[in-house]
């Protein structure tokens, strides 16, 4: 999913003219930087909460959440979501918190897209 955000300063999306005041003169968008989620292999989370995670957290199909977590098994790292930094920060909170709360050492991280 692909957005703009409307950018404008105070002072510089208004200009005079003629006594009339323009608005968003110098209107802009800015595409979000995307940043990619990165699963890493370890030796003891079971498969199939890695497909549950992929499933729940990134909205995987299962064929998709299996390709991925096989990937990440045989090549020791996968791509589970490229998302702006913020959405890309709560998915990875919420899959450490899921991961620790059921006692599994699976980990995650940011890399730029
Ligand atoms: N290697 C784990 C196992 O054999 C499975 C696994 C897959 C763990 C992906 C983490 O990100 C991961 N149980």
């Amino acid at each position: 999913m692909r957005y703009s955000v409307v950018m404008g300063d105070k002072t510089g999306d208004r200009d005079q003219a003629g006594g009339a005041v323009k608005e968003r003169v110098h209107e802009k968008t800015k595409e979000p930087t995307l940043h990619s989620v990165v699963l890493l292999n370890d030796d003891y989370t079971p498969m199939q909460f890695v497909i549950d995670v992929l499933e729940t957290v990134f909205q995987k199909s299962p064929a998709e959440a299996y390709r991925i977590m096989m990937q990440v098994h045989v090549g020791g790292r996968g791509v589970a979501g490229i998302y702006p930094w913020e959405v890309a920060e709560t998915k990875v909170d919420t899959t450490l918190s899921c991961a620790r709360e059921a006692g599994h050492p699976l980990q995650a991280t940011i890399e730029d897209a």
